[in-house]
């Protein structure tokens, strides 16, 4: 077996244990803006935290015509939204917000109206420090606004040491 091979094996490995889980990589709090009859784009937000690090490098649903990796950012005061060119850096153990006025998945092309309290799938995919790729399957609830972040609140004050000085 030459070396381009025994790296194909161990990305076709990887692929298909991210397909049962993905422990490299934690979503929180994803949900899709709901959108009105003959809405044809909307976005997708959630807060990625990646263990040792990983680049969020595409999108796809088959909700839409087209998936993509999107930011939102102030330009000469007018507010912009461009694709992420080469993927969406997630470094190790941080948590990067995807939220309406920043990062987000921009969802186009839309097959139907997405409703309120509805799903809609999504695959994530993306890349490890290797350059090995990895999806990650998610359905996300379709709602007008984010979901509380209390449940992200109380999840970090679980994690953190209860000891004060
Ligand atoms: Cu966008």
């Amino acid at each position: 077996m030459n070396v381009k091979s025994l790296m194909t094996a161990a990305a076709l490995a990887g692929l298909a244990l991210s397909a049962v889980a993905h422990e490299a990589i934690e979503v929180q709090n994803a949900w899709v803006r709901a959108t009105v009859k003959g809405q044809m784009a909307t976005g997708a937000f959630m807060t990625l935290t990646a263990k040792d690090g990983a680049k969020l490098v595409g999108a796809a649903s088959p909700a839409a015509g087209v998936a993509q990796v999107h930011e939102m950012k102030m330009d000469a005061g007018v507010m912009k939204m461009n694709e992420v060119k080469g993927g969406l850096e997630l470094p190790a153990g941080k948590a990067v917000e995807l939220k309406p006025g920043g990062y987000h998945v921009m969802l186009m092309d839309l097959k139907e109206q997405l409703t309120k309290d509805s799903t809609v799938p999504l695959t994530l995919t993306f890349t490890d420090a290797k350059g090995v790729e990895s999806k990650l399957e998610l359905k996300l609830p379709v709602a007008t606004a984010a979901p509380s972040a209390m449940a992200g609140m109380d999840h970090s004050k679980h994690s953190m040491p209860a000891a004060k000085p």
